[in-house]
């Protein structure tokens, strides 16, 4: 054993019993007084109080603690009881102290002092300390719980789960935002998107699959709403009638999310200060073209035959707000042309301009994609060269349409924007541990 309290015999703080206990954590403040020691233990459920009084421990522990660097790592064993502090709930009396970890001072960045602010830009070089601040260990505890419900809501309806390979020799979503990889002396990419093996899959009749995994986008936006690498939440289902099904499986599960997470999360939505959301069914679902309209009487001008921009997506939603009362809405039946909408998007039966395809915005932020795909290998080939690409680029893609694929779609949401949109974040670098934008590839 190295160290001289057990540490197997360690709790957290929130699951700590009264009676004896072993702790162990941060040092998040010290209070001297003459006699008497104060000091806030933190861990990863929340902190407590210890209290070293002077003759009841032994003077070198004592003299220990009076001058014990912040965040330092301890371990202690003592007695929990309910504290004087109201505010505190309990406190420990210690029997046995010790330290495990001693912290440099001064800390690279101040992260519990409310008076002391540091920019995002320096937090994120110093993202290790920063992840200690209780607020921003309260958005990951809230992403896990997002990403726990997916996989509960994606398995009660029948989803296999599915890990696609992210080394790929196709860019699948536009030519231009691919990463190339050097790969053995050959030029392959990183994936921007599970997309073409998902729909491979429907063609190998897994009929509904679903994965939450990494994708890059080698887009120089400098946005707070772009990341180069995200995560992203896919899914595919076969044999639909309309991409309305699909739509209403991303109603579902987004429902799903936001009317539990608050729940689940209630103390970590406490400590970051933030209502959680709450969604109810029947998002509307509202066509560009009246989008535009909408827009326009709001006074804004879109671009006809393109998607609505950043601001026009604002104005959307405040319009939708206005006209529906909800704050998220889906946009459907896209201009096919639309730089945005790739080649596999199935285009509209009577009106071939429009294709049927969707995004679901929520309150001026677009958090998924998706649609009906094009499973008519004339078709699609065809769609292939009308939007500039080379057929033979995508053989293996294209292939697998020549043996029978169902008819089938599905969509990608990004896991930082629903997030940001579940914890009420400005930027979307605040809900990633590391993020990877075009300045930013450490640490
Ligand atoms: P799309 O490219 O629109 O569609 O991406 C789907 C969703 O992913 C998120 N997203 C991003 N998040 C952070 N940084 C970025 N740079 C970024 N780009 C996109 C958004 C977006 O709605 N294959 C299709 C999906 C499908 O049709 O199944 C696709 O990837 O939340």
């Amino acid at each position: 054993m190295v160290s001289k309290i057990d540490l197997r015999k360690r709790v957290r703080i929130a699951d700590a019993q009264y009676g004896e206990v072993v702790l162990a954590g941060f040092v998040q403040d010290v209070r001297v007084l003459k006699n008497v020691v104060f000091m806030i233990l933190r861990d990863v459920s929340g902190i407590t109080q210890i209290v070293f009084k002077k003759g009841s421990v032994p003077d070198d522990v004592f003299e220990e603690v009076c001058s014990i660097p912040r965040e330092s790592i301890v371990a202690v064993r003592g007695i929990m009881i309910e504290s004087s502090i109201a505010k505190l709930g309990r406190e420990v009396i210690p029997i046995e102290f010790e330290v495990l970890s001693e912290a440099s001072q001064p800390l690279p960045i101040e992260f519990l002092n409310p008076s002391v602010e540091t920019g995002l830009s320096r937090r994120l070089d110093y993202r290790f300390i920063d992840l200690r601040n209780p607020r921003v260990l309260a958005i990951f505890k809230i992403q896990s719980a997002i990403t726990g419900l997916l996989h509960e809501f994606f398995r009660s309806r029948g989803f296999i789960e599915v890990h696609t390979p992210k080394i790929v020799a196709e860019a699948t979503e536009s030519g231009a935002s691919v990463f190339p990889v050097d790969y053995f002396g050959r030029k392959v990419f990183l994936a921007q998107s599970p997309q073409f093996y998902k729909q491979m899959l429907m063609a190998s009749g897994f009929e509904k699959v679903y994965e939450i995994g990494p994708v890059f986008r080698a887009e120089p936006h400098h946005t707070p709403r772009h990341l180069c690498e995200y995560t992203s939440i896919d899914f595919e289902v076969s044999y639909i009638e309309s991409y309305h099904d699909v739509m209403d499986i991303v109603e579902d599960m987004v429902v799903y999310i936001v009317n539990r997470i608050g729940d689940i999360c209630s103390r970590e939505f406490e400590i970051l200060n933030v209502k959680p959301p709450r969604m109810d069914k029947g998002l509307p679902r509202i066509t560009v073209r009246e989008a535009y309209r909408l827009v326009e009487s709001r006074g804004y001008k879109p671009t006809y035959m393109e998607d609505l921009d950043t601001r026009g997506e604002r104005v959307f939603s405040k319009a939708v707000e206005e006209e529906y009362g909800y704050k998220a809405a889906f946009l459907i039946e896209f201009p096919w042309r639309s730089g945005s909408r790739p080649f596999y998007v199935m285009r509209k039966l009577d009106e071939p301009d429009w294709a049927y395809s969707f995004d679901l915005i929520w309150d001026g932020l677009e958090i998924t994609t998706g649609g009906q795909r094009e499973h008519r290998y004339d078709i699609l080939r065809n769609q292939c060269i009308e939007k500039g690409y080379n057929p033979d680029n995508f053989g293996f893609y294209l292939e697998f349409f020549k043996y029978g694929v169902p008819p089938h779609g599905g969509s990608g949401t990004g896991l930082e924007r629903l997030t940001m949109k579940i914890v009420d974040l400005e930027n979307i670098r605040e809900a990633v541990l590391l993020p990877r934008d075009p300045e930013r590839v450490k640490p």
